[in-house]
């Protein structure tokens, strides 16, 4: 094998890098060969009897070269399809020894390779990034102890209680299937007759009506494994877990007018985040934090410690800091490292167990089946970014692409010419074990009675959002069952969620014609802070801000401002008619990397707005007014030079900072781009 290395050669110490060092292959500078490498003396055409004659079928490098093609895609994820995956590292902070044994969460300062995959789920693989929908948080640990995958989403509940009704679920989420439509969208009558119908969906249809469904960036979001976990010590006492991702910039979101436009103009805004962040050194870090629960404590909350459709809320049960994650390097190549990692809910290292937790136990063989499915047979865990770090030893063979060659003669247990090898790990050794919980009780296709409270923590939810993410929530369920066909499904939605607030259910069923609905209001007082993204830490560093510049600006004055939000780890991008460079009146040039043609405001998160000269002043003009005109009512911060102050007026508007008469400016203008939004405009 080519042992040359790509862009990522293992520079880092990283082990997963240096394991997938072997398969990196440089092609640049080589000569082309078929796949079994033969060299070719030309590579322009079809070999044909006669230049103007039928193409000869013994041209088996043509032939291989169009088969290759035909047949390079491979299905798609049935959910989650449209994902980005990048690599990464996690630290351990603390030592998690008293609770479990996982070799990874025992020394801190210990480290341990990651490769991640961010995704949503509605929409096929070339979808848009920000539609309203679930993103999937997966997090794979490349451990010394084999692979232990992390699933989350970016909420903290499931929509379902049982794994029964997942398949029901996703087909009525999933584009209707008579007419295939409406990509990467909920707002469609399937999906709304299915939250009708199986109202233990009402919470996590909440989340999805929030901000918390549109991030600003996957750098700006929770990640959340959801279910109830079991971590277990050498001395075998087991305490129940919760995780959760939480980024260091705090959690972040689009306006939904935002977010709609975004598809359009850049429908791989995430991914384009992620990725250019990583470029430039900014690497996401979230924190891994965990709610522990005694198992003498499972009855403190209100609601089953077990059901997937509730939180541990934090003001009851603490998370704690254990380590972080810092996502640090972008895959050399999308369809092998991305398309191709298999995460697995049961690939868990001793020490990390799982529950009774019923969404979680009807996912420990779904896993197993896609992936096959998926990457064409059961040797998956082959593929360079799917090994893990220690080798495996079995007596299972062949299959499709099988690449090891065992050597040996046995391939059973129990044996006697390999003396019973490969064989088991005694627990104490670092064996993996099922954790030895006593169950009882009948066979019954049953829920139990425990999970049968739907609306008591998405009342919880609304009352815990502030003024402006509550409006956002009914302005989303306006705009969704605006575009359900069928009013009798419109009226079951607003007579449904009643059941969490009335007036919310009032405003909604006046603004999508349904009838004001009947049910009566239940009042509720509980709270959880941690769940507004009021509460939520906010930096500039790595926001996107504007330069909106032509020609004849003052050459110190903007230079000083750039320098200040460079300074700030703001990303800025200098925006303009044209290409190339633009003059100022001292003669200094700045270049300009976007035009008004090629960007759009809605991928900024503010403006510095010098103004200037052009051939053409009226089209000038238009286009800053209409990028001043889009911020302004994204509430967005903007900073106005001396030379520009005549685009905005009057000159006290919330969040527009002046240069003008103001020796404070640029600190002045990084305070409004740290704060992001001023909702109070009118
Ligand atoms: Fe799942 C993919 C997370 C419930 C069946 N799931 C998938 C991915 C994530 C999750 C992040 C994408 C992995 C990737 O990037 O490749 N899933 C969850 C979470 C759940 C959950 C946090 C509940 C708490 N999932 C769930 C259930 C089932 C599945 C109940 C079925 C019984 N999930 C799948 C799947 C997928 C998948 C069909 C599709 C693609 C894949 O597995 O690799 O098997």
């Amino acid at each position: 094998m080519d042992k040359s290395r790509g862009n990522n050669k293992n520079v880092d110490g990283n082990s997963k890098n240096e394991q997938l060092d072997q398969y990196r292959v440089e092609n640049t500078g080589k000569r082309i060969t078929t796949n079994e490498g033969l060299k070719v003396a030309n590579n322009d055409a079809t070999l044909k009897a006669g230049a103007r004659g039928p193409v000869l079928m013994q041209d088996f490098h043509f032939f291989q070269k169009q088969m290759h093609f035909d047949t390079e895609r491979i299905p798609e994820r049935v959910v989650h399809a449209r994902g980005f995956g990048v690599h990464g590292e996690f630290e351990l902070y603390k030592s998690m020894k008293n609770y479990t044994k996982a070799g990874f969460l025992q020394e801190p300062g210990s480290t341990t390779p990651v490769f991640v995959r961010f995704s949503t789920v509605q929409g096929g693989k070339g979808s848009k990034d920000t539609a309203r929908d679930i993103r999937g948080f997966a997090v794979k640990f490349y451990t010394a102890e084999g692979n232990y995958d992390l699933l989350g989403l970016q909420f903290p509940i499931f929509v379902l209680h049982d794994a029964f009704k997942f398949v029901d679920s996703q087909h009525a989420l999933k584009p209707e299937p008579h007419n295939d439509m409406p990509t990467a969208s909920a707002a469609h009558d399937n999906f709304w007759d299915f939250v009708a119908n199986n109202q233990e969906s009402a919470h996590f249809v909440m989340w999805a009506m929030s901000d918390r469904a549109l991030p600003r960036s996957w750098r700006m979001m929770e990640g959340f494994p959801i279910h109830t976990f079991r971590f277990e010590n050498e001395q075998g006492k087991a305490t129940f877990v919760k995780f959760h991702w939480k980024p260091t910039l705090g959690v972040h979101s689009l306006l939904m007018e935002e977010a709609q436009i975004i598809g359009g103009v850049d429908p791989d805004y995430h991914r384009r985040d992620i990725r250019e962040a990583i470029e430039r050194g900014a690497y996401p870090v979230f924190e891994l934090g965990v709610q522990l629960l005694d198992e003498k404590d499972t009855d403190i909350f209100d609601f089953d410690f077990l059901d997937p459709t509730k939180f541990w809320p934090e003001e009851i049960v603490p998370v704690e800091k254990i380590g972080k994650m810092t996502l640090n390097r972008n895959v050399d190549n999308f369809f092998a490292e991305t398309e191709q990692v298999a995460f697995d809910v049961t690939n868990l290292v001793p020490g990390i167990n799982f529950t009774d937790d019923p969404i979680l136990q009807g996912r420990t063989f779904t896993y197993k089946i896609t992936q096959q499915h998926r990457l064409g047979g059961s040797n998956y865990p082959e593929i360079p970014i799917n090994q893990s770090l220690c080798p495996f030893h079995n007596n299972q063979r062949d299959g499709f692409k099988r690449h090891r060659i065992d050597v040996d003669q046995v391939n059973y247990f129990q044996n006697s010419i390999a003396n019973n090898t490969p064989g088991p790990t005694p627990q104490e050794e670092g064996g993996f074990a099922h954790y030895p919980d006593k169950v009882e009780g009948f066979k019954v296709k049953e829920i139990s009675e425990s999970f049968n409270d739907f609306f008591s923590q998405a009342r919880l939810f609304w009352n815990s959002m502030s003024p402006v993410e509550k409006q956002h929530i009914i302005e989303a369920f306006s705009f969704e069952l605006a575009k359900v066909d069928r009013p009798a499904i419109r009226q079951q939605v607003v007579d449904m969620f009643v059941n969490v607030d009335k007036e919310m259910a009032t405003i909604i069923a006046d603004n999508v014609g349904a009838n004001p609905p009947a049910g009566d209001h239940v009042p509720v007082t509980a709270s959880s802070p941690a769940v507004s993204q009021a509460h939520t830490p906010h930096y500039a560093f790595s926001l996107r801000v504007g330069v909106l510049i032509g020609n004849g600006f003052k050459g110190e004055e903007v230079r000083k401002v750039i320098d200040t939000l460079q300074q700030n780890g703001v990303f800025v991008e200098v925006i303009s008619e044209k290409l190339g460079t633009v003059t100022g009146a001292d003669n200094s040039k700045i270049k300009v990397t976007k035009t008004f043609l090629s960007t759009h405001s809605v991928l900024f998160d503010s403006f510095y707005v010098v103004g200037g000269s052009s051939d053409n002043q009226w089209e000038f003009d238009r286009y800053i007014t209409e990028f001043i005109n889009d911020a302004y009512k994204h509430y967005k911060p903007m900073g106005i030079a001396t030379t520009a102050a005549t685009y905005i007026e009057p000159d006290n508007l919330e969040g527009i900072v002046f240069a003008r008469n103001n020796a404070t400016f640029n600190q002045d203008f990084v305070s409004a781009i740290t704060k992001r939004r001023f909702w109070n405009r009118k």
